[in-house]
C-alpha cells in the first residue's frame, strides 16, 4: 500500500505541507497573511485559495493517488487446515499482494463452522461456512460428507509457502476417489464479490491443474456443477512458482453478485494426475469495501 509519511510540495512562492500516511491534514484554519516575508508553510486553504486552475488539478490528481484503497474490513478470509497463520504470514496470499486489503486476520478452518470472523476481527454471526465432498465428479456435491484437513507442504514450503503460510496446508478429498471438494457460504451480505482462491497439493511435485467452480444460489444440502457454471482453471505448475501469484498459475479469481438469503458455492476438481480437488485459501473481497 502507498504509505508515504511526509510529502512537502514546492510551489513558487508557496509551500504546502501535507501529512498524508492516510488522510491529509489540513489543521486549524487561520486567518491568511500574504505577506511575502513570512517563511512558515501557509494554511492549506489560504495557498489553494492562491493557484491555478492547471496546478490545482494537479494537485487534485496527486490527492486521488494519495488516498489509500479502500480498507474491506468487511472481507472474509478463509484459511484451510490444521495450521495457525502467524501474522507474520498473515500477508501469504494473492488478495494482500494484488489488492492489498488492509485486514488480514484469518478463519483457520478443518470443517464446517459459524464461527466466522471478519477480516479486521468482528465477529460476522450471520455467516457459516458448510464444506462438502462428492462421491465422484461434480455432478452432485453432498454437504453432509466432510473434506479431510492436513499440513501439507512436503514438497512446496519454501518462499510464499512458507512457515505457517495460509496457502501451504488445507482440504481435500479422499485419495483415488476423485472426489471434488465443495464450500457452501451462507449468510453473506448481499453484494457484489470478488472470489480469490488458491488450491493446490502441496505434497505433490507434479503439475496439479485444477479447476474452481462458483454458483450463487439458494441454500442447499446437495449442490451440483456443469461446465457451464462459471470456473476458472489454473494451471498449478512445476517448477511451482514460489516467489508471486500469478492468475492462472497459481491462483483464480472469480466474480458473484450475491442477494440477500443466497449462497456463494464454491468447489474444486483436480483435472490432471490429481483427480481431488483442494482448497488452501479463499478469500471473499467484497468491490466496494469499507
Ligand atoms: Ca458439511
Ligand atoms: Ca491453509
Amino acid at each position: 500500500m502507498m504509505c508515504l509519511t511526509l510529502l512537502t510540495i514546492y510551489l513558487p512562492a508557496t509551500q504546502i505541507t501535507l501529512a498524508s500516511s492516510s488522510r491529509i491534514r489540513l489543521g486549524r484554519p487561520k486567518p491568511c497573511d500574504n505577506d511575502s516575508s513570512i517563511t512558515q508553510p501557509m494554511p492549506l486553504p489560504c495557498a489553494l485559495s492562491g493557484l491555478s486552475k492547471p496546478i490545482m488539478r494537479v494537485l487534485i490528481i496527486l490527492l486521488i493517488i494519495l488516498l489509500p484503497l479502500p480498507l474491506r474490513a468487511d472481507s472474509l478470509l478463509l484459511d484451510f487446515g490444521p495450521v495457525l497463520t502467524e501474522e507474520a504470514d498473515s500477508r501469504l496470499s494473492p488478495a494482500h499482494m494484488i489488492e492489498e486489503i488492509d485486514y488480514s486476520i484469518w478463519n483457520t478452518l478443518e470443517g464446517d463452522s459459524s464461527n466466522l470472523v471478519f477480516a479486521n476481527g468482528d465477529a460476522a454471526p450471520s455467516v457459516s461456512i458448510d464444506v462438502g465432498l462428492s462421491v465422484a465428479g461434480i455432478s452432485s456435491i453432498d454437504f453432509s460428507r466432510e473434506a479431510i484437513s492436513g499440513e501439507l507442504g512436503v514438497d512446496i514450503n519454501t518462499g510464499v509457502y512458507a512457515r505457517s503460510s495460509p496457502i501451504k496446508d488445507g482440504i481435500y478429498g479422499e485419495l483415488g476417489d476423485g472426489a471434488v471438494v465443495g464450500l457452501q457460504i451462507r449468510g453473506l451480505p448481499a453484494g457484489a464479490y470478488k472470489v480469490f482462491i488458491h488450491g493446490r497439493n502441496t505434497n505433490s511435485t507434479h503439475d496439479t491443474p485444477m479447476r474452481f467452480f462458483l454458483k450463487v444460489a439458494p441454500p442447499s444440502e446437495i449442490v451440483s456443477f456443469s461446465n457451464d457454471d462459471i470456473y476458472a482453471l489454473v494451471d498449478n505448475s512445476v517448477p511451482a512458482n514460489k516467489h508471486d501469484f500469478v492468475e492462472g498459475d497459481n491462483f483464480a479469481v472469480l466474480s458473484a453478485v450475491v442477494r440477500e438469503g443466497q449462497s456463494l458455492f464454491l468447489a474444486a476438481e483436480g483435472t490432471g494426475i490429481e483427480t481431488r480437488g483442494f482448497f488452501n485459501i479463499v478469500e471473499i473481497i467484497p468491490e466496494t469495501g469499507k
